[in-house]
């Protein structure tokens, strides 16, 4: 075996990782699989008592161009998952946080993943203020007050089941990462 040449396909291999966190049922494999090429969906342990919602979530790539390559990585938002999203931001270079807009219970979750990982690790992110076709969705600026920020500029209102919207709002965040 030639460890050299595989070392060097590696290299010529651009990968770059983002991370898809929220709440339960706000939208992340709906999301993740409208914007990826290849999708594995999460893995449930049938024979344990994991509830699969607590077990790790899913995973997909897209091949960008010829040795360009994005990875998704999805992670639960609750406080408890806290050490997943540290290890999933290692070398992250973008977040994404998708919010159900119809659920201001969640809200607060949210927000603390936000602040906890960007506070861990300081790179673009955008927030998806999902299910805006839903007649009882808080509006996007809604959703950045009641998150903290000090503009609604990187909260993108968001309708995860339509694969054109979840691309347009990725692609804000693509503008924002230095690839
Ligand atoms: N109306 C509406 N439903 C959505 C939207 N995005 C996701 N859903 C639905 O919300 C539910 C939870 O979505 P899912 O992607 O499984 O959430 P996850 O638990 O965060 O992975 C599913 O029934 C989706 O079809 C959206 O933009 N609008
Ligand atoms: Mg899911």
């Amino acid at each position: 075996m030639n460890w050299g040449a595989s070392t060097l396909a590696r290299e010529a291999m651009r990968e770059f990782k983002f991370l898809i966190c929220g709440p339960h049922q706000s939208g992340k494999t709906t999301f993740m699989s409208n914007v990826v090429e290849t999708f594995r969906p999460r893995q449930d342990f049938p024979e344990t008592d994991y509830e699969p919602a607590q077990t790790a979530d899913e995973f997909g790539t897209t091949e960008v161009a010829p040795g360009l390559k994005y990875l998704f990585y999805s992670s639960p938002s609750p406080r408890r998952f806290d050490f997943l999203w540290e290890v999933y931001a290692e070398n992250c270079s973008g977040y994404v946080f998708i919010v159900d807009s119809t659920q201001p219970e969640t809200f607060l979750e949210v927000r603390y993943a936000l602040e906890h990982l960007l506070n861990y690790r300081s790179v673009p992110f955008i927030v998806a203020a999902n299910k805006q076709d839903l007649p009882d969705a808080f509006t996007h600026d809604l959703i950045a007050n009641a998150l903290h920020l000090d503009s609604s500029a990187n909260v993108i209102p968001c309708i995860a089941i339509r694969k054109p919207s979840a691309q347009t709002a990725f692609e804000v965040l693509l503008k924002r990462v230095t690839i």
